[in-house]
């Protein structure tokens, strides 16, 4: 009934994704910030790919909604939406997402090293992959049709480096929409170099620890510093940080732009 306030007509729901996401603890500390527990808001734990029926949903119904959001991701391409203005802070101010390798790397696979370190693109790079992607191509053809559409960007980062034979190398990744496409084109584009490249999904502790023990090479995943800071944190000192592959991401609670009304975190308990 759109003649209730917010917080009743959604039913005090905020709509999240998994539990280990970074946006998750992130919103958690929000809904203290901006007093929003207090007012009986709760944060739903489910996953993306419900998160984004949901919304999908809303959307074609014109009804109110709130999500964890975070961007590059396609849902701000199929959907009019806005990020939540956060005077407080409560997700960071700027997110960029860094490559973290394992200690080693460099001396036992130093081309794929070197590519891995120059690996860098744009925010509108990785949403054409993902848009593929939610369009219904496997992930590795939309990595390789982005690949194909875009070579001086593979030319830039295999600049003047020798093939090798079969070298295995192992990549792991959270299966988020953003993370899916990142790591396919980076896998794509290692297999030019002649390795071969296995891509391992996994929870993100297990992510972290994965590159941290050595059990695996590297992954292009870690958000920072705020949305995956507590693991980088926590591994410190047991991975090597390959610096920024893009810059401009942003997380935080996301609403369709029909809500006029609602622009801060703090509207949600007008
Ligand atoms: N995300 C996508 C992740 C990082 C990448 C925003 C869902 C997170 O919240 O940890």
């Amino acid at each position: 009934n759109a003649s209730q306030p917010l917080g009743k007509q959604l039913n005090y729901t905020i709509t999240g994704i998994d539990a280990g996401a970074g946006v998750m603890s992130r919103t958690t500390v929000a809904l203290q910030k901006y007093g929003l527990s207090a007012h009986n808001w709760q944060l739903q734990t489910s996953s993306t790919a419900a998160m984004t029926s949901t919304l999908g949903k809303a959307v074609e119904h014109h009804q109110p909604i709130v999500v964890t959001g975070w961007q590059p991701h396609w849902m701000f391409d199929k959907y009019d939406l806005k990020f939540l203005k956060d005077p407080k802070h409560a997700y960071g101010t700027s997110e960029a997402i860094h490559t973290i390798a394992r200690k080693g790397l460099k001396k036992s696979a130093p081309q794929a090293y070197t590519l891995l370190d120059r690996f860098y693109w744009t925010p509108a790079d990785m949403s054409a992959v993902m848009l593929k992607v939610n369009d219904g191509k496997a992930p590795a053809t939309a990595a390789k049709q982005w690949l194909k559409a875009n070579p001086q960007a593979l030319q830039q980062w295999s600049k003047g480096l020798k093939h090798v034979h079969g070298q295995k190398l192992t990549l792991t990744y959270v299966a988020w929409d953003s993370e899916i496409a990142s790591t396919n084109v980076i896998a794509q584009s290692l297999r030019t170099l002649g390795y071969d490249v296995t891509i391992r999904p996994m929870e993100i502790q297990p992510l972290w620890a994965s590159v941290a023990t050595g059990a695996a090479d590297a992954m292009v995943c870690a958000w920072l510093p705020n949305t995956s800071g507590k693991y980088y944190a926590d591994y410190k000192g047991q991975f090597v940080d390959l610096g920024v592959n893009l810059r401009g991401a942003r997380v935080g609670l996301a609403v369709p732009k029909y809500m006029t009304n609602i622009n801060t975190i703090d509207d949600l308990i007008k």
